[in-house]
C-alpha cells in the first residue's frame, strides 16, 4: 500500500500529476430499466480521480456520465497541477473560478468534487493523518441508515434487503416509492412488516408526485406505515412545493432534499424557503470537501441537520466534520461499487461508519487489476 508516515518537511509540496479514470460497474440486475422507460439503471459510473504529490497519491471519486471524466482531464487536471498540495481549498477556488462558463452545477461540480476529495486525501496521506482527523471533526463516527428498496424489486427481495440491515444492527432503512404509486401500498406494508415496529421507515419520491398526491401519501405514509422521512415529494426545484408539504404534512413526517445541491446557492434557495425538515448533501456533488464544509455550515445556520446522500467511503470521513450531522446513506448500490472498487471500505458497526484512526486519507486504495474490466476511461497506472 506504500508510505504511510509524515512527508519531512511538507511544505511546498507541489502537486505533480493528475490522472483520470472510469469504471462503469453493471448493476447486479434488480436495479435495471423501468419498464415505463423513466428510469434505465443499467450500470453505475464512477469517476476516479488520483493526485501526486510529494511522492504520495490521493484518490477521489464521484459518480456520473465518462463526460465527468473529460471534464476533469481537459478542465481541472490543468489548474491543480503545480498548485500547493497542503491547499486544498485555494485550489478548490481556482477551479471554481475557472469553470464559469462551462459550468459550475452539475458535470463540473461532480468533476470539482472528486479533485477536491483528492487533494484532501493527499494533504492528509502528506501529513500522515486519516482525513477525519485533518478536518475540524466533532463526531467520531456517523451513523447510517440502509438505502435500495427499489421499485422494480420484487416484494421478496425487498423484504430481504431491509431485513439485512436490520439485522446488521441499522435502525433505519429507505426506499422508493412514488414512481409507480398503484404499487406503494403493497410495498409499503411488505417493507413495514419485514422490518418490524421499532425500525424507522424512510420513503424516497425522486420527485415524482404532484403537490396534490404529494399531499396525500404523506398522509398515508405517516398514518398506514409509520413513514417518518420523506424524501423529493416533489421536485427538489419546487422549494415552494416542499415547504408546503411541511406545513400541511403530518407533523411525524420529515421532508427532505438536497442531493441535486451542487452549488452552495442551491443549499441556500432550500434553507430560506424553509423547505426541509433535514437537509441532505452529496460530498461527491456540492464541491467535495471543501463544498461540503461550506453546506455543514449554512445548514449550522439555519439550524438544520445535514444528511449524507450517497458514497458512503469519503462521506464516512467527510460528514464527521458536520456539527449538525443527522445520519449517512448506506446506499446499496455504492457499497456493492465501493467494495469492488477500493480496498478499506467500512462497514457498519452498530448501525455507524467509524473511519479509522490509522490509515491515512480517507483509508482506501484502488483495487487495480479488479477494477480493469469495468474501466471506460483512463489507463492502468505503471
Ligand atoms: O437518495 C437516493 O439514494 C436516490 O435518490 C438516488 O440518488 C438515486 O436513486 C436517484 O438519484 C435516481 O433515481 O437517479
Ligand atoms: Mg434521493
Amino acid at each position: 500500500t506504500g508510505p504511510t508516515g509524515p512527508v519531512g518537511g511538507a511544505d511546498g509540496v507541489r502537486v505533480e500529476g493528475v490522472r483520470v479514470h472510469a469504471f462503469s460497474v453493471p448493476t447486479d440486475g434488480p436495479d435495471g430499466a423501468e419498464e415505463d422507460g423513466t428510469l434505465r439503471w443499467e450500470a453505475t459510473t464512477a469517476i476516479v480521480v488520483e493526485v501526486q504529490g510529494g511522492g504520495r497519491t490521493g484518490v477521489g471519486y464521484t459518480y456520473g456520465d465518462v463526460s465527468t471524466a473529460g471534464f476533469v482531464a481537459s478542465q481541472l487536471a490543468p489548474l491543480v497541477t503545480g498548485g500547493d498540495a497542503l491547499a486544498p481549498a485555494a485550489l478548490w477556488h481556482r477551479m471554481r473560478a475557472a469553470v464559469r462558463n462551462a459550468g459550475r452545477p452539475g458535470v463540473g461540480a461532480m468533476a470539482l468534487s472528486a479533485v477536491d476529495i483528492a487533494l484532501w486525501d493527499l494533504k492528509a496521506r502528506l501529513l500522515g493523518l486519516p482525513l477525519h482527523r485533518l478536518l475540524p471533526a466533532v463526531h467520531d463516527q456517523v451513523p447510517v441508515y440502509g438505502s435500495g428498496g427499489f421499485t422494480n424489486y420484487a416484494h421478496g427481495l425487498l423484504a430481504d434487503q431491509l431485513a439485512g440491515w436490520v439485522e446488521q444492527g441499522i435502525p433505519r432503512v429507505k426506499i422508493k416509492t412514488s414512481r409507480r404509486p398503484g404499487q406503494d401500498a403493497a410495498r409499503l406494508s411488505a417493507a413495514r412488516e419485514a422490518i418490524g415496529p421499532d425500525t424507522e421507515l424512510f420513503a424516497d419520491a425522486n420527485g415524482a408526485l404532484s403537490r396534490k398526491e404529494a399531499l396525500y401519501w404523506a398522509r398515508r405514509m405517516a398514518g398506514e406505515w409509520d413513514v417518518r422521512w420523506l424524501e423529493e415529494p416533489v421536485s427538489s426545484d419546487d422549494t415552494a412545493g416542499l415547504r408546503l408539504l411541511r406545513d400541511q404534512g403530518p407533523g411525524r413526517l420529515e421532508i427532505a432534499a438536497g442531493e441535486y445541491g451542487f452549488v452552495l446557492g442551491d443549499f441556500a434557495a432550500l434553507l430560506q424557503a424553509g423547505a426541509v425538515d433535514c437537509l441532505q448533501a452529496d460530498v461527491t456533488r456540492c464541491g467535495g470537501i471543501t463544498g461540503l464544509l461550506q453546506v455543514a455550515g449554512l445548514a449550522a445556520a439555519h439550524r438544520v441537520d445535514l444528511s449524507a446522500h450517497c458514497a458512503p467511503a469519503a462521506s464516512a470521513h467527510a460528514f464527521c466534520a458536520v456539527e449538525r450531522l443527522r445520519h449517512l446513506e448506506y446506499f446499496h448500490d455504492h457499497v456493492r461499487v465501493e467494495e469492488l472498487l477500493f480496498d478499506g471500505v467500512l462497514r457498519p458497526v452498530g448501525g455507524a461508519l467509524r473511519p479509522a484512526h490509522d490509515r491515512p486519507g480517507l483509508g482506501i486504495r484502488v483495487r487495480w487489476a479488479d477494477a480493469e474490466p469495468y474501466r471506460v476511461h483512463g489507463h492502468r497506472p505503471g
